[in-house]
C-alpha cells in the first residue's frame, strides 16, 4: 500500500535537479505544503473552533475579512518567515508586503499568496482553497513593493490547494502542472495526478451570470451563444458551473476541462474585473498554461500583463484552448467593429467601456 508512491519532496528533487538553487526553490515548496496541511486541520474543524462567522474588519479590497482568512494568512507567514528561504511575502490580506524580522536571514524568493481564496464558503462548508506564486528577487537589500509588481511570465513556481473532501495541492516548477493527494494518516502529499492537461475543446463553461447585464458585448456574445446550445450558432449544448470558489472552478477545468470567465463588468469599470493579478490570476494562469491550455485578459495573455499595484484587479478567461481563443477573437471583433451580426439585447452603446479601461 505505502510502496512506489512519490512524495511531494522526492518529486521535486527529480524535477528541480540540475535547477541554480533547486534546493532553496524545494525547500520553500515544502514549507508551503506544510501550510497547507496546517490550514487543510484547520479547516476542516469547522465551527468547532469559532472560525467561522466574520469579523467587523476588512482586507484591503474592502472585502468583510473571515477569521480563517486572518488565521490561514498568519500561518504561512509563520511557516515561510524563518528558514531563510524568502526576501518577503505579500498577501490578500495584507495591505503592504511582510517584510522578514530582523532575527531572520532573508533568502532570494518573493512568496505572494491569497491564503483562503473563496473564504465566503467556508460557512457553507464548500470546497475552499490557498493559491500561491513565487518569484525571485535577486538583490540583497530588502524587497519594496516595486519588487512584486513581475509579470507572471517571471514565476518559478506557483500552485494552489483545494480543501474538499481530500485535500489536494496542484503545482508548477515549470515543467508541467502535477496534483499531490495529503495522506492525512502518514501526513505526506503523494504525486496521484502527474501531467495535468486541459482538453483543447469543451462544453462546460463557469461564470456568474448574475453579472450578465455588467460585461462587455464579446462575453455576452459567448454567453448567449452557449445558453442557446443546439439552437444556436455553436450548434451543440453546454453545461454551466459556478462555485463561486476559484480554486475549485480551476480543479475541475485541470481535471477535466472548461473556461472559466470572472471579466471586466461595468459595475465598477475602473476595477478591471474582480480577481487579483498577482496572486490568483498569475498562478492560476501558469497552472492553466503548462497543462496546455490559455489563461487571457480577454485581450492580452495575463502571463504578460506587466502589473502597476500590489492588489491590482484583472479580467480572467482561462481553461480550454479552443474556447479561450475564441472569447478573444469576440473581443477583436468588438474592438476593431466587426462583431456588427451581434447585437446585444442589453447594450445599445458599443462602447459603454472607456477604450483605456481595457487590460
Ligand atoms: P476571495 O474569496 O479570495 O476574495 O476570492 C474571490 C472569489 O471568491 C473567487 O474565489 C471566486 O471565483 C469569486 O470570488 C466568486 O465571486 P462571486 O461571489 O462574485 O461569484
Amino acid at each position: 500500500m505505502f510502496n512506489r508512491r512519490t512524495t511531494l519532496s522526492k518529486f521535486l528533487i527529480e524535477q528541480l535537479k540540475g535547477s541554480p538553487d533547486s534546493n532553496a526553490l524545494a525547500a520553500l515548496l515544502v514549507d508551503v505544503a506544510a501550510a497547507i496541511k496546517a490550514i487543510s486541520a484547520v479547516a476542516a474543524k469547522g465551527a468547532l473552533d469559532g472560525n467561522t462567522g466574520s469579523l467587523d474588519t476588512q482586507n484591503v479590497q474592502g472585502e468583510t475579512q473571515k477569521p480563517l482568512d486572518l488565521l490561514t494568512n498568519e500561518i504561512i507567514l509563520r511557516h515561510c518567515d524563518w528558514g531563510g528561504l524568502v526576501a518577503g511575502m505579500a498577501s490578500e490580506e495584507m495591505e503592504q508586503p511582510f517584510d522578514i524580522p530582523g532575527e531572520y536571514s532573508r533568502g532570494r524568493y518573493l512568496l505572494l499568496f491569497d491564503p483562503l481564496d473563496g473564504s465566503a464558503n467556508i460557512d457553507l462548508n464548500v470546497a475552499v482553497g490557498t493559491i500561491f506564486s513565487v518569484l525571485v528577487h535577486d538583490r540583497d537589500d530588502a524587497p519594496v513593493e516595486a519588487d512584486y509588481l513581475q509579470p507572471g511570465n517571471r514565476q518559478v513556481a506557483a500552485g494552489y490547494a483545494i480543501y474538499g473532501p481530500s485535500t489536494i495541492l496542484v503545482l508548477s516548477v515549470g515543467q508541467g502542472s502535477h496534483g499531490f493527494t495529503l495522506d492525512k494518516e502518514i501526513g505526506n502529499f503523494i504525486l496521484t495526478h502527474p501531467n495535468l492537461r486541459v482538453p483543447d475543446e469543451t462544453d462546460q463553461f463557469a461564470i456568474n451570470t448574475s453579472n450578465e447585464r455588467f460585461w462587455e458585448p464579446p462575453m455576452q456574445r459567448y454567453v448567449e451563444e452557449c445558453k442557446a446550445g443546439k439552437t444556436g450558432p455553436r450548434g451543440r449544448d453546454f453545461n454551466m458551473r459556478w462555485i463561486a470558489s476559484m480554486v475549485a472552478d480551476v480543479h475541475r477545468i485541470l481535471i477535466r476541462g472548461g473556461v472559466f470567465s470572472y471579466p471586466r463588468d461595468n459595475k465598477a469599470p475602473n476595477k478591471g474585473g474582480r480577481l487579483r493579478l498577482l496572486y490568483e490570476a498569475n498562478p492560476m494562469a501558469m497552472l492553466i498554461e503548462q497543462a496546455g491550455g490559455l489563461a487571457s485578459t480577454g485581450r492580452n495573455r495575463i502571463l504578460d500583463k506587466q502589473p502597476e499595484q500590489l492588489h491590482q484587479r484583472v479580467p480572467v478567461i482561462l481553461g480550454s484552448k479552443c474556447e479561450v481563443e475564441r472569447i478573444e477573437r469576440y473581443h477583436r471583433e468588438f474592438d476593431d467593429g466587426t462583431d456588427q451580426p451581434f447585437v446585444s439585447p442589453l447594450f445599445n452603446e458599443r462602447s459603454l467601456f472607456r477604450p483605456e479601461a481595457r487590460a
